[in-house]
């Protein structure tokens, strides 16, 4: 008789706990992140936002005209059945070396860099040797124009 009652209590115990934890979860969920998605490192220019299709021919946005702390998204997809290609965006001055994988116009790959130099940068595609093309990848070319 004794251990039914404990093992009732337990099991109320128990059952009490589980309600807990999951309205503890629930309500600990508000958004407390929003301030932390609105302050990337240091952007002090305009956001430049680009829409950029690589293909094996080349860029779909060949020259990318900047203003000095531009802050500079590119939102970057392969064409269609070239992600294992590896193509991608470099541009050596600014720090940017990215391969594009995604092949979706809904979910493109996200480059992000700040125009902190003045000049004109060459932007090609560094990441293919790493794919299937090697050193015989195409020669997928374009410019970076920053100006004061
Ligand atoms: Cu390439």
């Amino acid at each position: 008789m004794q251990k039914i009652a404990i093992a009732l209590v337990a099991m109320v115990l128990i059952a009490g706990c589980i309600g807990g934890g999951t309205t503890t979860t629930t309500t600990a969920a508000p958004t407390t992140s929003a301030p932390a998605t609105t302050s990337p490192p240091t952007t002090t220019g305009p956001v430049k936002t680009f829409d950029m299709l690589i293909t094996h021919s080349g860029y779909s946005e060949k020259a990318l005209n900047l203003k000095m702390g531009d802050h500079v998204v590119i939102n970057a997809r392969a064409d269609t059945g070239t992600a294992a290609h590896k193509h991608g965006i470099t541009v050596d001055e600014l720090g940017v070396n990215k391969a594009v994988t995604s092949e979706d116009i809904n979910n493109p790959d996200k480059i992000e860099f700040d125009a902190t130099k003045v000049g004109t940068f060459r932007m090609y595609c560094g990441t293919c040797k790493d794919g299937i093309y090697g050193a015989n990848h195409p020669q997928i070319l374009g410019e970076v124009r920053v100006t004061e």
